[in-house]
């Protein structure tokens, strides 16, 4: 395959080999190989039922993986971190996500590119906005400023009980 450019997201909210979340964000950026940009990382409320705090940040990497083969290393490096499968969403020592592929849309059995849910998550949009403003997603036609600038406008509205 030709190059081809990948937002990845990075998140941990639970201490492994590598030591406290930052370290084992650091240490899985370090795991990637050489990568053309790293935001800063982000301190965020967990999502979901997990009760700690997460570290979040996002990377850009040029690769001539296909994204199946890309994902396969990541999941990879997540088992090599000591990642174990265990409740959906719940704590996790290091988590690797494809979020944006400069190919466009990829669908196959085991992977969804853009990721499904990132347009809602202030967690992937934050550190990602950092980096890739401009990058268009393919299947809203919005770029990831825009689609900050609505997650936004979601949480500031009120809620009605
Ligand atoms: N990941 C989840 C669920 N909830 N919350 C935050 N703040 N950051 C995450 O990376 C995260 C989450 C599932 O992957
Ligand atoms: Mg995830
Ligand atoms: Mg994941």
């Amino acid at each position: 395959m030709p190059v081809t450019r990948y937002a990845i997201a990075i998140g941990s909210n639970r201490p492994g080999r590598h030591g406290p979340p930052e370290a084992m964000v650091r240490a899985a950026i370090a795991a990637l190989g050489p990568v053309v940009a790293v935001s800063r990382f982000f301190a965020t409320a967990p999502v979901g039922p997990s009760s700690r705090r997460f570290v979040n940040a996002t990377l850009i990497l040029d690769s001539a993986e296909s994204p199946r083969a890309l994902l396969d290393r990541l999941k990879r490096i997540e088992r090599d971190f000591g990642r174990r499968p265990g409740r959906r969403w719940g704590a996790r020592v290091i988590d690797l996500d494809i979020v944006l592929w400069s190919g466009g849309v990829w669908t196959d059995s085991a992977l969804t590119v853009p990721h499904r849910a990132f347009r809602a998550r202030r967690f992937v949009l934050d550190p990602m906005a950092t980096l890739v403003p401009a990058w268009r997603d393919p299947v809203t036609g919005l770029t990831v400023r825009q689609l900050l600038a609505r997650a936004r406008a979601v949480d500031r509205r009120p809620r009605r009980s």
